[in-house]
């Protein structure tokens, strides 16, 4: 099958394909070398948080199999892997005392990356906040800001000479709103002012970090990641239309504006009212620090509906295991759409992948369906580069099963599928779809043409 409409196009000659893990979700080992607790370790023994009742205390045991892991990542042929540190595993209680035993960890990581000729891109906050630092009010407290700006710092001049990339924070709407507004993601809080409040301090951390990590020398690029999704109003109705703007307000613009514009948009702050951020003079210009590049996660489209809630079921569409609508042309559009609106730094896709149920006969496994997943928004990012949208790179999320968050182990998004009673890892056919599609001679593979994207 050949992925029009994109055949044709090519990938840039320097274009960055890559897997992406994070490292609460792959690492276990979450009491080992002096490493402290953080918001998930705690929410986990929280009844009733994970669906399996699950958590990350063994995980993928990539702590102690990441050599082995790291060949795996090679033997795809990426040219680089997307990673984050776990701050309270480099700095126990996330003010104070550095753990060399956790430096010595990401240090051997990053080494043992570029020994195989991968770029290591680096992620500082994948949301394992240091416990410590949560009992002392967490993104809520201004001080929070400070304490990240010190570890990113800290990070920086230990790492940043050897890694291609520091992303500052993974997806702030998922650690505001998940984690402060619906209270389903650590640390389960259920407040609206404190969701807008914490996503105020990531931003301003985001910035201030920036900042500080360049003024000390450090040449990596340096920007953050956002999950965005295009909003589609369910109907033309009025009421629906006014429903996705107030949508595309509270989960895009309120994102996208302050990093790259310096402003809050006007229609949501009115929208917000007493629930609106305390913005101290001088906070929107740290907070839009120039960026090396925006990471873009995308998932899923969003469509909005005034009444009942849009059922993903009339769509007509695929359905992962998430319940999450396929829906690839929403990436094209996405890309279009911030390219059009906004003053954009070089984008990386730097999360793009499904869950979907696989099982493991004769030592394969056939998981067509994230294979297709995974090749037609690769296709559909290409659309967008021909609409002239500049993406530099592609990250597929994930290389590993892991632990999904609140839906535990359940849900996979490898494209290497691990067992957890043995630690096995097997190769899915998605991973050797990809080490297909990557092996094509480099010369017809940084020119690619239809074939390029044939199944
Ligand atoms: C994300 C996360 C991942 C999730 C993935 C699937 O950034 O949302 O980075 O940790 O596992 O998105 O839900």
């Amino acid at each position: 099958m050949t992925l029009s409409p994109s055949s044709g196009s090519a990938f840039p000659k320097d274009f960055v394909w890559g897997v992406a893990t994070s490292a609460f979700q792959i690492e276990g080992a979450s009491d080992a070398d002096g490493k402290g607790p953080s918001i998930w370790d705690d929410f986990c023994r929280t009844p009733g948080t994970i669906a399996d009742a699950s958590d990350g205390r063994e995980a993928c045991d990539h702590y102690h199999r990441w050599a082995s892991d790291l060949d795996l990542v090679a033997g795809l042929g990426v040219d680089a892997y997307r990673f984050s540190v776990s701050w309270p595993r480099v700095q126990a209680l996330g003010s104070g005392a550095f753990n060399e035993a956790g430096f010595s960890f990401y240090e051997e990581l990053v080494d043992g990356m570029l020994a195989r000729g991968l770029k290591p891109y680096l992620t500082l906050n994948h949301w394992d906040l240091p416990s410590a630092l949560q009992a002392q009010g967490g993104w809520e407290n201004r001080q929070t800001v400070q304490r990240f700006v010190e570890y990113a710092c800290e990070v920086a001049r230990r790492l940043g000479d050897r890694v291609a990339s520091i992303c500052t924070h993974n997806e702030p709407w998922v650690i505001a709103v998940l984690g402060h507004e619906s209270g389903i993601f650590a640390p389960g809080i259920k407040s609206r002012a404190a969701a807008i409040q914490v996503a105020h301090h990531l931003f301003l951390s985001h910035g201030m970090a920036v900042t500080a990590m360049r003024s000390q020398g450090c040449k990596a690029a340096m920007g953050i990641v956002l999950n965005l999704s295009p909003i589609n109003a369910a109907t033309e109705s009025e009421a629906d239309q006014a429903a996705a703007r107030r949508a595309d307000g509270g989960g895009l613009r309120w994102y996208v504006d302050p990093l790259l514009k310096g402003e809050y948009p006007a229609d949501v702050l009115q929208d917000l009212g007493a629930d609106a951020p305390k913005v101290l003079p001088g906070d929107m210009a740290q907070i839009k620090v120039p960026l090396d590049f925006l990471g873009v996660n995308y998932y899923m489209r969003s469509v909005v509906s005034s009444g009942e809630p849009w059922d993903v079921k009339t769509s007509g569409h695929e359905i992962t295991d998430m319940g999450w609508e396929v829906y690839p042309q929403g990436l094209t559009e996405l890309l279009v759409r911030l390219h059009r609106d906004y003053p954009l730094p070089p984008i990386f896709i730097t999360e793009n992948g499904a869950a979907f149920k696989d099982e493991v006969v004769d030592a394969q496994v056939h998981d067509g369906q994230r294979q297709r997943y995974i090749a037609n928004h690769i296709a559909a990012t290409l659309d967008a580069m021909r609409q002239g949208v500049r993406v530099d790179g592609y990250f597929v999320w994930s290389l590993l099963d892991n632990f999904e968050w609140a839906s535990g182990y359940a849900k996979r998004f490898g494209i290497v599928r691990v067992d957890y009673d043995t630690q096995q890892r097997t190769l899915k056919d998605s991973a050797l779809w990809y080490r297909h599609f990557l092996q094509k001679p480099k010369t017809s593979r940084h020119g690619m043409n239809a074939t390029g994207l044939e199944l």
